[in-house]
């Protein structure tokens, strides 16, 4: 059994978990529950993540794998390698980091507003990091719908879990206004069972 570090609020244990659904592979899995944040660091995730985040993927029979890229085409590999197929895995692996993008600074902004005393907020900071976000939704409607709109493949699954955490964490933010394409296409994503089976929550 393999033990997977993280837990249901994590847009990018969600990107694993639901890479482990859609690949099978989901009662191979256990999922170890733990608190993280940049400032309080658990042990256990300290001595398998060397950076202190989740998720990370303990295996019986190899090293601990992380980040949620790396342990994401690793379950991939073991399933046969049909979400990050050779023919096109730039494209795959460039969607992939833009939906993580998006999910760097949506997850930097809530952790501004969080572990930061409130009179030391930076709101100039928090605006240009959702002004990433914005341009990010605005590169996925502008080249990427017809990849999109292909075969499931692991740059859809982060891209999901992306706009799945921005409304999880920044409804007030309405990503859908302008991106109406995107708002279409997740609409159809986020009904696939692995994505029910992963709504985010505390
Ligand atoms: N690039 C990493 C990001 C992981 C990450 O930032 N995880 C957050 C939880 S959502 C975390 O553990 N944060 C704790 C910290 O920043 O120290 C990945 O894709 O796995």
């Amino acid at each position: 059994m393999m033990q997977l570090l993280g837990n249901a609020a994590s847009p990018y244990v969600r990107k694993v978990r639901v890479t482990a659904l859609e690949t099978d592979q989901d009662d191979e899995i256990e999922m170890i529950a733990v608190a993280t944040s940049p400032i309080n660091t658990p042990p256990e995730v300290s001595a398998a993540h060397s950076a202190g985040k989740i998720p990370a993927l303990m295996r019986p029979d190899g090293c601990t794998l992380y980040d949620s890229r790396v342990i994401t085409r690793y379950l991939d590999a073991r399933a046969g390698g049909l979400l990050y197929r050779e023919n096109r895995v730039w494209e795959v692996l460039t969607l992939e980091a833009t939906g993580d993008g998006i999910l760097d600074s949506a997850v930097n902004m809530v952790y501004e507003k969080r572990v930061r005393p409130e009179d030391k907020v930076d709101h100039g900071w928090l605006e240009a990091q959702w002004a990433k976000v914005e341009n990010a939704l605005t590169a996925l409607e502008m080249r990427w719908m017809s990849h999109l709109s292909g075969p499931i493949d692991a740059g859809q699954i982060a891209v999901g879990c992306a706009l799945g955490y921005l409304d999880f964490r920044h409804p007030d933010r309405e990503w859908r206004k302008g991106h109406g394409a995107l708002d279409d296409w997740y609409a159809v994503f986020s009904e696939r069972e692995s994505m029910k089976a992963t709504v985010p929550g505390d």
